[in-house]
């Protein structure tokens, strides 16, 4: 089934990058905006615009009801949800089927199994994905929590079995915090996600983010896209992302892909997907969680795989076979992604919408702008803050990695505060350029600098 129109289910950069796509394969596309992004550059570039209501997320990008109107209204053939909003909401994805509109995303099923990160845990055991030691599946009481600590031993880190992407998560380290971090954990996680339930893993001292990309069609072709290196993170934003990751030799790059495939599998995947590890100091990797969507930092991969992860989640979708096979896919080169976020690194990384006065992007060999922003365009306060994602490729990670603090040099975005002079001290760092990458990263950095007196206004 060939698609004619498609409706994008999202905003901001990843709605721009979805046109782009369909409008190279003869697609044509549907924009489902709210009433702040009517301006937005997804809505100059899409063939038709359809607002879905006000501002405020929930009552447009979050709005089921609204949004599969909208797609019937305007007769398309399949919704990409993007990243965020309902991307992994297994109930919309379910919805969309349900009104014979196909969804460009994995299939519901999928969804629900890996958002529940207790049966997640336990299916990647059954299909020998390495996973952490920890809680069988997912508790609400003192007592089991505190035989599953004396059986792995401390520290333990608590996570919400309907959390994911470090939301509810806490570190303990005894028996006492333990009784305590149960009760707030449970009920902190009851409010934000209604499911009590929680999970204890061994917690990993300063491990690295890697995470392996995924193709799947619906013919039972699962092929891996390598993997990339996010330990970069603030507050579990990341902040930059690279690959291929120094840390993973081609033999481990296998045996966590094969892994990854397992994983994809073992819940009938299809579609673009995510399968995220923590790997130790000792070359281990551990499963962690699987995202089921197109992830932010998906053009890495791309730049390094030539793979274009968006047209190959649409024509998966229509249920065509992938064009490649495991012996295709080889890695060329290096890239590095900064998200260019609209936050003041001065202020704590604070928001700060506002009108883009000036701008100035850079370009030149190797250097890719995924971005929505135009100068005269007003950042809205309601959604994320992301703004542009500037990625590099070079031959190699030096040559990534000296072409991103080039461009960065080069970006000039006026009016908002953005993260740009941040990710220039993190680029131009020995701890960066040493490729001595953990989830402590940051905090590393910062001490360095305490201790060489590095002057944070430039
Ligand atoms: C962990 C961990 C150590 N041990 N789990 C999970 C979601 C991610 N955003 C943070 N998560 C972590 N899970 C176990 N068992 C350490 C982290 C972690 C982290 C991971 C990757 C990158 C940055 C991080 C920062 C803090 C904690």
């Amino acid at each position: 089934m060939m698609f004619e129109k498609i409706l994008i289910a999202n905003r901001g950069e990843i709605a721009v990058r979805i046109i782009r796509a369909a409008r190279e394969m003869g697609i044509k596309t549907v924009i489902a905006c709210s009433e702040a992004d009517r301006n937005s550059l997804a809505s100059r570039l899409a063939d038709e615009v359809i607002c879905i209501g006000p501002p405020e997320s929930a009552k447009s990008y979050l709005n089921i009801p609204r949004i599969i109107s909208a797609a019937e209204i305007t007769g398309v053939d399949a919704i990409h949800p993007g990243y965020g909003f309902l991307a992994e909401n297994s109930y919309f994805a379910e919805a969309v089927e349900a009104s014979n509109i196909v969804f460009i995303g994995p299939p519901y099923r999928a969804i629900g199994l890996m958002g529940d990160k207790a049966f997640a845990r336990s299916t990647m055991r059954e299909h020998r994905v390495p996973i952490l030691p920890g809680s069988d599946g997912g508790l609400t009481d003192q007592k089991t929590a505190l035989k599953v600590a004396h059986d792995i031993g401390y520290p333990i880190m608590v996570k919400a079995v309907a959390g994911g992407g470090g939301r509810g998560m806490r570190i303990v380290h005894n028996d006492d915090t333990m009784r305590k971090a149960v009760e707030m954990a449970s009920s902190e996680a009851n409010v934000a996600f209604g499911n009590p339930e929680i999970y204890l893993e061994k917690y990993l001292i300063e491990p690295r983010h890697i995470e392996i990309q995924v193709i799947a069609d619906k013919h039972g072709n699962t092929v891996y896209l390598g993997e990339r290196e996010c330990s970069i993170q603030r507050r579990h934003q990341k902040l930059l992302e690279e690959a291929p990751s120094i840390a993973i030799d081609e033999e481990t790059r296998k045996r966590m892909g094969e892994a990854a495939v397992r994983a994809c599998k073992a819940v009938g995947y299809y579609s673009a997907g995510t399968v995220e590890f923590l790997l130790d100091k000792d070359g281990n990797f551990y499963f962690m969680e699987m995202n089921t969507r197109i992830q932010v930092e998906h053009p890495v991969t791309e730049m390094i795989t030539g793979i274009d992860l968006i047209k190959s989640q649409i024509l998966v979708a229509m249920g065509e076979k992938l064009p490649f096979k495991q012996k295709d896919i080889s890695i060329d080169g290096h890239a590095i992604e900064c998200r260019i976020n609209a936050e003041d690194p001065e202020r704590g990384f604070a928001p700060s919408p506002g009108t883009i006065k000036g701008l100035i992007l850079p370009g030149g060999l190797g250097v890719r702008v995924d971005t929505h922003i135009y100068q005269g365009y007003t950042v809205p306060p309601y959604y994320d803050s992301l703004v542009a994602k500037l990625i590099c490729w070079g031959r190699d990670r030096e040559e990534a990695r000296i072409r991103t603090a080039r461009a960065l040099d080069e970006f000039v975005i006026e009016g908002i505060k953005t993260t740009i002079p941040f990710q220039k001290r993190v680029v131009v760092s020995d701890l960066f350029k040493s490729g001595d990458l953990s989830t402590s990263f940051i905090e590393r950095l910062e001490k360095n600098e305490k201790s060489i007196g590095v002057d944070k206004s430039e």
